[in-house]
């Protein structure tokens, strides 16, 4: 755990949409909100096929989310809730301290052990009923850039 019990969040990573088709959201972005995409992945742990998008040259992400299978968490959320708002993602230095201090407050993890995320990222999730209905992702990249 940090040493002030806090989960030491650097920045917001991203903002995660669940979407139908991850193409045609892609082309949306772009032609509608100029955003760039930077990278693509399927990820089979998830379940989710994935794009992130850069947000005005900056450091700001949106990342779409498309469900591989009918079991993926974003079918469930799109047959649920539709198309729309998913997650909310935090970067962190080391995962394992920031779930540690979350966990210590009371609040729901949904794993043990980070799992593995967007370009060989370390991630965990907050339960959405313990964070205001909001699912909190906690993000520890390959790489750290600085500034972050
Ligand atoms: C479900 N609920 C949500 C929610 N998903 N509330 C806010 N935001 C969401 N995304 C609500 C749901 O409406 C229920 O409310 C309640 O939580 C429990 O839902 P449930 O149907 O019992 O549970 P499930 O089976 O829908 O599962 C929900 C969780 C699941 C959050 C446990 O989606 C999950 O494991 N998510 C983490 C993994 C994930 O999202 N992977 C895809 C992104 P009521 O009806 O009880 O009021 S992968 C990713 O982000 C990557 C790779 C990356 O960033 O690197």
């Amino acid at each position: 755990m940090t040493v002030d019990g806090l989960p030491g969040l650097l920045r917001i990573d991203h903002v995660g949409i669940a979407v139908p088709d991850l193409d045609a959201a892609i082309e949306f972005y772009s032609s509608v909100f100029g955003m760039t995409c930077e990278h693509t992945e399927e990820n089979e742990e998830q379940g989710v096929r994935e794009a992130m998008l850069g947000v005005g040259g900056g450091p700001s992400r949106l990342q779409l989310l498309a469900p591989l299978r009918e079991d993926s968490p974003i079918a469930k959320f799109l047959t649920k809730s539709g198309p729309g708002l998913q997650q909310l993602a935090y970067t962190v230095s080391n995962v394992e301290e920031a779930a540690d201090a979350i966990r210590a407050k009371g609040l729901r993890l949904l794993y043990k052990e980070p799992k593995r995320g967007t370009a060989g990222s370390r991630i965990n999730f907050v339960h959405p009923k313990d964070c205001g209905g909001v699912l909190v992702e906690l993000v520890e990249p390959a790489v750290i850039h600085p500034g972050d």
